[in-house]
């Protein structure tokens, strides 16, 4: 049966027919759904696993366990399922936000306080940070996790989460979870019984008897954590005999074994009882290190998007609206190969973020033109998500070779973009903290929230008028191009109202030794008062020109997803782009510089247009200079 999945079809529909009746009146739905993706299903389990002898018996685990799942899909949103336009991710009025519950809100409940406020920001799609149950002490702001089935008991129930789902459906936003599926808790159910001993639990994960057997791995693997000491294996005497553990991040979390086909299928049935609770999209964690082999990188390989694949048609018959992201920060080809309909249709865009700081910091749009111009299209179907910065470090993903084309050095010039944004770099208006520096390749990422990054921070420090002017209109310009690049923008709570850097993470314990936790701040509630009752604070601006920009998108089709056209109005400083839909055009042009501009307006084709951004009438050809960070949203007049 491995190599013919028509006859394996039918084979299976006589064998599921039992569950199948269950679905009584929804059934030709159900098995349409089951015929659409099987193909995929079978072609990407089969190159997995149709080795084994018992391949037909996991195959028809793993759609038993779909099938069960669909069954148990509410009614709620099985009709969301039948409602829901797959292309949603597309449309321009869609704006993201992301935060951790308890620093956002207390807890669950407390959310629901928070919605008009995610509404006043026109929030369509609302990120989550992990909420599950986790170890006590250090637990990866919630990457590991000790159960997927338990929210955290000081956020809440999953009855609450299936709650709020409901409440964010009724006000049209969508339910985005983590998924963290590299690696569970060394106190999930399945680690204490692979300590206990039990040998198919420890066939879970990645365990060795000896050091030798972990050689061939550990040579050829990068370290993603350097602060943590070591690689990423550790002995572990708690496991029954004694086990070398493999675990790619910290040493409580443990990776999940994908060459074991009962791996695959619990993680299935952890992430449609999820779905089951009515979450909306599931944001892959750490995707590219799902499959693992000798002597590779260990990073990226054929069957991590396999692995995905199946994932991918196996929810399409369970809980068919629900859509993955992707979260792999790799070199950008890498990024780009999980954005497809069959695997991820949303994927962070690292290399948008990171090139953005860069013209930032150099004052050149060069690079990030470049990027602009080839390496971010999207296919049908499929959507970034952009942002700024994110709960993690900010790591200078460029591609080298785009680099070099431009002239640029990639390592001295990854050196200078760490130096400028912590700080360190003279003239740098930055205040990040390094991250992870690796001391034996002077290496590091950097911490800090949007507006530290940007410059608030040393602005009022300073308590300097031209800098505050500069940083604010900063924030302004990246968030303005980041609502317009066509992707979902996602926000990080309390990005909006320009909140700095919290250092209180050194004084706890848990949190102490990793400064991400410098950007991931309490939301400051009074700041947020003061910024409605005072438009003119920075905080104030920083809030209007997000509420603005929510509805320039709400307002112009032209910002969906679709090609992003380059402009040319100045060689360096400036970056001017138009968007076309639906018969509209809009154009953007913003210059990232300190000082005022010239530029060749020409390049805008014909006019008048309406400034949106403005407010005001512009003539391509009285438009000869751009003011410092100046952002223009054009709309062609009559
Ligand atoms: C992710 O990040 C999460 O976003 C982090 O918060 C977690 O610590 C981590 O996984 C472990 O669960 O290396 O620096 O290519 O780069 O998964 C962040 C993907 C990370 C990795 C990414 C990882």
């Amino acid at each position: 049966m491995e190599g013919d999945p028509a006859r394996a079809l039918d084979e299976l529909r006589r064998r599921l027919a039992p569950l199948l009746e269950q679905a009584g009146p929804g059934r030709p739905a159900l098995e349409a759904r089951l015929e659409a993706v099987f193909e995929q299903l079978f072609a990407a389990l089969s190159a997995l696993y149709g080795h084994r002898w018992d391949f037909a018996w996991q195959l028809e685990a793993v759609l038993r366990t779909a099938l069960e799942a669909a069954l148990a899909r509410p009614e709620r949103l099985a009709a969301r399922d039948r409602e829901r336009r797959p292309d949603w991710i597309r449309e321009s009025r869609q704006v993201g936000a992301m935060g951790y519950v308890d620093r956002f809100a207390g807890s669950i409940v407390g959310l629901f306080d928070r919605l008009p406020h995610l509404e006043h920001l026109g929030v369509t799609y609302l990120h989550l940070m992990p909420l599950f149950a986790v170890p006590d002490g250090p637990n990866d702001g919630g990457y590991a996790v000790s159960s997927y089935r338990e929210v955290a008991p000081r956020l809440g129930s999953m009855a609450q989460l299936a709650d709020l789902a409901a409440a964010l459906h009724d006000r049209g936003m969508a339910l985005v979870l983590d998924f963290v599926l590299n690696h569970t808790a060394d106190d999930h159910a399945w680690a204490e019984a692979a300590k206990a001993g039990d040998p198919a639990m420890q066939a879970f994960y990645w365990m060795f008897d000896e050091r030798g057997e972990v050689e061939p791995f550990a040579r050829s693997l990068r370290q993603i954590f350097p602060d943590r000491g070591g690689d990423a294996f550790v002995w572990r005497d708690d496991v029954a005999g004694g086990k070398w553990v493999w675990s790619t991040f910290y040493p409580f979390q443990w990776d999940l074994n994908y060459t074991n086909p009962e791996v695959l299928r619990a993680i299935l049935g952890e992430m449609l009882f999820l779905a089951n609770q009515g979450v909306d999209v599931l944001r892959l964690d750490a995707v590219p290190f799902l499959w693992k082999k000798a002597g590779t990188p260990c990073e990226n390989l054929p069957e991590a998007h396999l692995v995905v694949r199946a994932f991918n048609a196996a929810a399409a018959i369970a809980a068919p609206s629900l859509v993955f992201k992707s979260e792999a920060i790799v070199h950008p080809d890498e990024v780009a190969r999980y954005v497809r309909v069959d695997e991820c249709r949303l994927s962070y865009n690292p290399l948008l973020m990171c090139s953005l700081w860069d013209a930032l910091a150099t004052r050149d749009t060069r690079h990030l033109r470049d990027v602009l111009a080839r390496r971010l299209r999207t296919a049908e179907g499929t959507a970034w998500v952009n942002y700024l910065r994110c709960h993690d470090d900010i790591g200078w993903g460029m591609a080298d070779e785009d680099m070099t084309e431009l002239g640029i050095a990639p390592e001295d010039h990854r050196r200078f973009l760490n130096a400028f944004y912590t700080g360190r770099f003279p003239g740098s208006f930055a205040r990040g903290l390094p991250f992870q520096e690796n001391p034996r390749t002077g290496d590091c990422r950097v911490s800090g929230t949007c507006a530290a990054l940007a410059g608030l921070e040393q602005a009022e420090e300073l308590g300097d008028a031209t800098l505050l002017e500069h940083a604010v209109r900063r924030i302004v310009l990246l968030h303005g191009l980041v609502y317009t690049m066509g992707g979902i923008p996602l926000l990080y709570l309390g990005d909006e109202i320009a909140q700095p850097n919290d250092p209180s993470y050194t004084s706890r314990p848990a949190e102490a030794a990793d400064n991400r936790w410098v950007h991931r701040p309490f939301f400051d509630d009074a700041r947020l008062q003061r910024a409605l009752a005072e438009p003119a604070t920075p905080a104030g601006r920083v809030l209007e020109a997000l509420v603005r920009l929510k509805e320039l998108r709400r307002s112009e089709p032209a910002l969906a997803v679709g090609p992003v056209e380059l402009l040319e109005l100045d060689p360096r400083y400036t970056l001017a782009y138009r968007k076309r839909a639906q018969g509209r055009s809009l154009t953007v042009v913003a210059n990232l510089c300190e000082h005022e501009v010239d530029i060749e307006a020409g390049g805008l084709g014909p006019g008048p247009f309406l400034d949106l951004w403005g407010g005001r009438n512009l003539e391509p050809a009285r438009l000869r200079s751009l003011e410092a960070y100046g952002l223009l949203v054009l709309r062609r007049d009559g």
